[in-house]
């Protein structure tokens, strides 16, 4: 017998990021995303089922232990669990418009200002060709705007990400339609710096 790994449930309501995500996005991106990419997960992983004892994190950082007949389908079913269970986790309906202490102080060293950090994500998130996510991401002890293609998760590059946006069109497109960049913009006034903040003390 082995256990499985279970989509997260959201943790606020499918319409508490309204205006600026819509609850029909929320609802179709959680319970029919985020559910095939972790029923698919299960499905690779039945055949190596000792694999099941580790966490799904562990799973990306040793993805080149992974054998090699089922390892696209982890890379693309565990990232897209995983990446989604985290994005949930950063975003709240009442988040405050910055993040304080010492990450807002790591941000400040690492980018210049608040606002250098945002035009730089931003950039990662407009700029991603097709299909990914834009990260914040911290890497040999400093922060890093990264992006990545389709599921591919920071993890697999040992980077430890705090802050991340789904870029996918399934995410953005019933209220955004082609404009991604109003989504990103958006997407500040969602932001939960106090779980980012609790991210980047343990990463
Ligand atoms: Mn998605």
């Amino acid at each position: 017998m082995s256990k499985s790994f279970v989509t997260p449930p959201l943790p606020y309501a499918y319409n508490a990021l309204e205006p600026y995500i819509d609850a029909e996005t929320m609802k179709l991106h959680h319970d029919k995303h985020h559910v095939a990419y972790t029923t698919k997960l299960n499905a690779a992983l039945e055949k190596y089922p000792a694999w099941f004892d580790k966490s799904a994190e562990e799973i990306l950082t040793d993805l080149v232990k992974i054998p090699e007949d089922i390892r696209a389908q982890v890379r693309n079913f565990g990232g897209g669990h995983v990446n989604h269970a985290m994005f949930w986790e950063v975003m709240a309906p009442d988040a405050v418009g910055k993040p304080s202490g010492e990450l807002l102080k790591a941000i400040e060293k690492d980018f210049g200002s608040f606002e250098e950090f945002q035009i730089k994500f931003e950039d990662a998130a407009n700029t991603q060709f097709g299909s990914g996510w834009a990260w914040l991401s911290v890497a040999d002890g400093k922060l890093l705007v990264e992006k990545t293609a389709n599921q591919d998760s920071p993890l697999t590059l040992s980077h430890r990400p705090i802050l991340m946006l789904d870029v996918w069109e399934h995410a953005y497109y019933l209220k955004y339609r082609n404009m991604r960049q109003d989504y990103v913009k958006a997407f500040w006034n969602v932001v939960n710096w106090q779980a980012v903040m609790a991210k980047f003390k343990s990463a």
